[in-house]
């Protein structure tokens, strides 16, 4: 039976792990957190993803996934490690290098190495290989080596690892057969091969697309206020015609993946003059928010702001690179006071309070994430609470008509209240 060693036990390698292991395959999940390694021997997840505590479970009930710190002999070795970006906004790649370190003891002829994790372009050919043919093996000959990049969506996760097409690159032809192979087995998608730095440029290029995208739909909410029109109106009627769709404005761009992957392009060359700009003009969003809590709130002494939500987008419990930090960092720097609230965040850097402390005494509401579950508040039972009933939905994702209802002042990111403007 082939035996897979997936190293990183994150939102892309847990599932990938267990979805293997739920196919037969024998997996060894490897992550370096003794806590994450506990948790998931007792079946159980330390990440929030729909369906994936069940998936967990079946795994390591069928005794086909077994998590440990330490890697050990297999027939495939997925890396599956973060890829963030260092303060000078360079990839930082020691995770890679750590993982492919601590698998070179253990390799051996036939062995197929497969890089998941999110890279600089010609990270496969420059690095991981190199890395390997210093243990005395010839990657593309008696190792086989490929960068197979992930590209589901973080909340569809499950899904979309099974269905979506899938990019195969290899070092070389016979790199990218051996793991074609290996996916063809448990992916429903189209499998697509083609050589290791392609695969690695068109991963960066889907969310560098994305980025210039949602760069382009902030900057029209910010011409909006500039030219008293309402943004999301012109999005619609724009998107109308069969070519054009444009994205969502909003507090700006968080997550491991949109925020981080246009800068590993950006590193490697001069001409990514727009893919710069726009990462800009997402980064510069929560100035703009706290600008508009600002103005809102300009008659206002000692004003708290209640904040709803924290993760990256709605629906997940990922903070990382969350506009939501900057946001709160920047209201607390101009003395605002916060208070936060968001149902699917446990632990934060900025502390949480319960739903109604977070609204207690405040005279602002500010939507920060787009959860379904903000749809179903109160607003009456949650005004009364508040000092002054000012709210703004920086993800267009409430009705503000029920708020307006309960006497709140309402607006939405890109759609300038007339009365506050004139
Ligand atoms: N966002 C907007 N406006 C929009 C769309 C998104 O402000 O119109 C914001 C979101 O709120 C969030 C950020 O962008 O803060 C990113 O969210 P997302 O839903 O666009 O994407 P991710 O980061 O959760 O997942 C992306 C996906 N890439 C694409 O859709 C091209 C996913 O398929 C990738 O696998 C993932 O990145 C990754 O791991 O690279």
């Amino acid at each position: 039976m082939t035996k897979i060693c997936v190293l990183g036990l994150g939102y892309i390698g847990l599932p990938t792990a267990s979805i293997f292991a739920n196919h037969g395959y024998s997996v060894v999940g490897v992550d370096v957190n003794p806590f994450v390694v506990k948790t998931i021997n007792q079946g159980k997840i330390h990440i929030e993803e729909p369906g994936l505590n069940t998936l967990v479970q079946a795994a390591i009930n069928s005794g086909h996934l077994v998590a440990c710190t330490e890697p050990e002999e297999a027939d495939v070795f997925i890396i599956a490690v973060p890829t963030p970006i260092k303060e000078n906004k360079k990839a930082d790649l020691h995770y890679i290098v750590e993982a492919t370190q601590s698998i070179i003891p253990f390799l051996k002829t036939g062995n197929l190495i497969i890089l998941e994790s999110t890279s600089p372009p010609r990270t496969t050919i420059d690095l991981l290989a190199p890395m390997l043919e210093k243990s005395g093996f010839t990657p593309g000959e008696d190792i086989f080596v490929a960068h197979c990049p992930e590209r589901v969506l973080p909340g569809n996760i499950l899904h979309e690892l099974i269905y979506n097409n899938r990019l195969v690159g290899g070092i070389n032809p016979a790199s990218a057969n051996k793991a074609n192979e290996l996916y063809a087995r448990v992916i429903q998608g189209n499998i697509v091969t083609t050589d290791a730095t392609s695969a690695e440029m068109a991963k960066l290029m889907e969310n560098t697309f994305r980025d210039v995208n949602v760069a382009l739909a902030n900057e029209l909410a910010k011409i909006a206020y500039d030219l008293d029109l309402n943004a999301l109106e012109i999005i619609r009627l724009a998107n109308m015609h069969p070519r054009v769709n444009i994205h969502r404005p909003g507090p700006g761009v968080g997550g491991h993946c949109l925020a981080v992957d246009p800068w590993f392009i950006v590193e490697k060359s001069d001409q990514a003059r727009l893919i710069k700009l726009s990462r800009e003009i997402n980064d510069g969003m929560p100035t703009f928010v706290v600008e508009r809590v600002q103005h809102l709130l300009s008659n206002i002494t000692h004003p708290t702001v209640t904040v709803l939500g924290v993760s990256y987008k709605g629906n997940v419990d990922d903070t990382r690179e969350s506009p939501a930090t900057q946001v709160i960092c920047k209201l607390k720097d101009r003395s605002f006071k916060v208070q936060i609230y968001d149902p699917h965040v446990k632990s934060y850097q900025y502390e949480l309070s319960s739903l109604e402390d977070a609204f207690r005494g405040a005279d602002l509401v500010l939507v920060l994430a787009d959860h379904k579950d903000f749809c179903y508040y109160q607003p009456t039972e949650l005004g009364k609470l508040m000092r002054h009933k000012i709210i703004l939905d920086t993800r267009n994702c409430l009705d503000l008509t029920g708020w307006q209802q309960a006497g709140f002042l309402a607006e939405t990111l890109g759609k300038p209240l007339p009365d506050i403007e004139s």
